[in-house]
């Protein structure tokens, strides 16, 4: 890794991080940069809005105009952000938990506006924070703190959720599959539209370690073992699918207009209406 994006884009006097050693947030965060500096946004008209969660905490450690907000509150924010000045870039850093969770109609409602954001969803499968719970990621079966005789809720595929409420621009990749991730988070940050990137990342602490998942290296080889790209998976059988995540790009359009170029339509329709009467 150059120097360069570290020097660039870090709040050195904020580090050390709060992570624990293995954590996949790191990674998620660097591709998160890197793709930041790829799409060519200039770095004060980027606006970090989080949550509250570990994976939010990224904010702090990051040098450019942010808001830390409340859990589960972020696209709220982000969408007061975007509405008062939409030549910003406004990109969400969200938990799991803290997006289709407590998070969920804030999710949902922003995807069918289609409002310009970029919603980076670092899934760990559970809320790290608050010590491991179960979150509306953790698979059926999993060990968590709240479900230590496995996990009988039906998880909620993030990428699904985001499609089928509208959003433009949704794509999913792991802390292994680290090119792509950083390729997925660029085409986000430049879409001009609700982009959606679902980055599956590591929590070697409290899931990893509840359920057998080996040391920080091994969770991320397991990644390499059940994530199957997209293209392979559409001629996968259902056996073959079983106990796999599908990653690569699930949705790229244009064809929906974006929500605050509409918004000011109306206000120009508003204007042209005053100015008649
Ligand atoms: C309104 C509210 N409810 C609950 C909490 C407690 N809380 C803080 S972080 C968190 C969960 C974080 O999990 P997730 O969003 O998946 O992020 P992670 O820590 O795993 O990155 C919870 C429940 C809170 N701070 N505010």
């Amino acid at each position: 890794m150059s120097g360069h994006i570290f020097d660039k884009y870090l709040r050195r006097e904020k580090l050390p991080h709060m992570w624990c050693p293995g954590c996949g947030n790191g990674i998620v965060t660097q591709a998160l940069l890197r793709a930041i500096e790829a799409a060519g946004a200039a770095q004060d008209e980027v606006v970090i809005v989080s949550g509250v969660g570990c994976s939010s905490r990224a904010n702090g450690y990051l040098d450019f105009c942010g808001i830390h907000t409340t859990h589960g509150r972020p696209i709220a924010f982000a969408t007061g952000v975007k509405m008062a000045s939409p030549r910003l870039k406004v990109i969400v850093i969200t938990g799991d938990g803290d997006c289709a969770s407590i998070g969920g109609n804030h999710f949902i409602h922003a995807a069918r506006r289609n409002i310009d954001l970029t919603v980076v969803v670092y899934n760990n499968s559970n809320y790290g924070m608050t010590g491991g719970q179960y979150s509306p990621t953790t698979p059926l079966g999993s060990l968590s703190k709240t479900s230590p005789l496995g996990n009988i809720e039906p998880h909620f595929d993030v990428c699904s959720l985001a499609g089928a409420a509208g959003a433009t621009y949704v794509a999913r990749s792991s802390t292994y599959h680290v090119q792509a991730l950083i390729r997925q988070l660029t085409a986000a940050v430049r879409h001009n539209g609700f982009a959606v990137v679902e980055a599956m990342c590591d929590c070697p602490t409290l899931y990893g370690r509840l359920n057998r998942q080996g040391d920080a290296a091994a969770m991320l080889l397991r990644w390499k073992e059940i994530c199957l790209p997209r293209e392979k998976a559409r001629s996968a059988s259902p056996e073959e699918l079983e106990g796999k995540i599908v990653i690569g790009e699930f949705v790229n359009s244009a064809e929906r207009p974006e929500y605050t170029a509409s918004y000011d339509q109306l206000i120009q329709q508003a204007k042209a209406r005053e100015a008649r009467a």
